[in-house]
């Protein structure tokens, strides 16, 4: 059976903008994520851990097996209904000792949709908590459906712009502690943020953006990929999955099933 969404978590998400689920995928795919990261690493020296960006994943077999996997794709269903696309994807992998903090913001303040319908997954590959800089809500603040305005990072931060202070008030924050293997989903609307980590122990994360295929990605430089269902809207041109090219790219146990197919 599916992974299956209860009343009480969907009226959550709508109530208060995020809801958990503590446990949704196994050990071994996480391990593997974790070696992603840590190959990832390697071969992009220059980048902070912090900053494993999209367009990192546009050629990359095993991110986009992640980001496709069922037990994701049957819990977005249940909150964006059954014609899945992806519209980003980014690891925010803050090290121990020196995790840079994520500034209060909006995501649908930086992203090019329309309508900004879409649901952030926030995939737990640490476990996250508040020691090691977990994300931090501000509940209910969605339902406005209002985007504030945005200036300047004020400090070194993930993010180069953060919401203008007046529209925080930070004493309403909660911290999202969600196991290693579980997910958080979030509202576009929502305003959150992470402290840093300064614990000794790493927190590493992988935001999943999805959208519905009747939402339009308005960037014309931009890959998407058709995760579930079909293109019953026809407002964005879908990717196929890239092949899988030994020696090129993370080796994975489920190549055998990989929707790219092997080169
Ligand atoms: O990883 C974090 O600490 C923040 C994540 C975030 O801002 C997001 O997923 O929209």
């Amino acid at each position: 059976m599916g992974m299956t969404v209860s009343s009480e978590q969907l009226q959550k998400y709508q109530q208060d903008g995020y809801a958990i689920f503590p446990s949704v995928l196994d050990a071994d795919l996480i391990q593997e994520a974790s070696d992603h990261v840590e190959w990832l690493q390697k071969k992009h020296p220059q980048l902070r851990p912090e900053a494993l960006h999209h367009w990192l994943m546009w050629d990359d077999p095993f991110w986009l097996r992640l980001i496709a996997d069922d037990r994701l794709l049957d819990i977005v269903e249940a909150f964006i209904g059954p014609n899945i696309a992806l519209f980003a994807s980014h690891y925010i992998c803050k090290p121990g000792g020196d995790g840079l903090p994520v500034l209060w913001h909006q995501d649908g303040y930086y992203w090019p949709l329309e309508p900004m319908e879409v649901i952030t997954v926030w995939l737990t590959v640490d476990d996250s908590d508040r020691e090691n800089g977990c994300m931090r809500v501000i509940p209910g603040t969605h339902r406005p459906r209002t985007l504030y305005p945005h200036i300047r990072a004020t400090t070194e931060a993930v993010l180069s712009q953060e919401l203008e202070a007046h529209f925080v008030d930070d004493s309403k924050a909660v911290d999202v502690e969600v196991p290693r293997g579980g997910i958080s989903v979030h509202d576009p609307f929502l305003i959150h943020g992470s402290n840093p980590n300064r614990s000794s122990r790493r927190r590493c994360g992988l935001t999943i953006r999805y959208i519905p295929t009747s939402t339009k990605i308005t960037r014309e430089d931009w890959k998407t990929f058709l995760l579930r269902g079909t293109d019953t809207h026809h407002k964005n041109v879908y990717s196929p999955f890239p092949p899988f090219r030994p020696g090129d790219h993370f080796p994975f146990r489920d190549l055998a099933t990989y929707r790219g197919g092997v080169a």
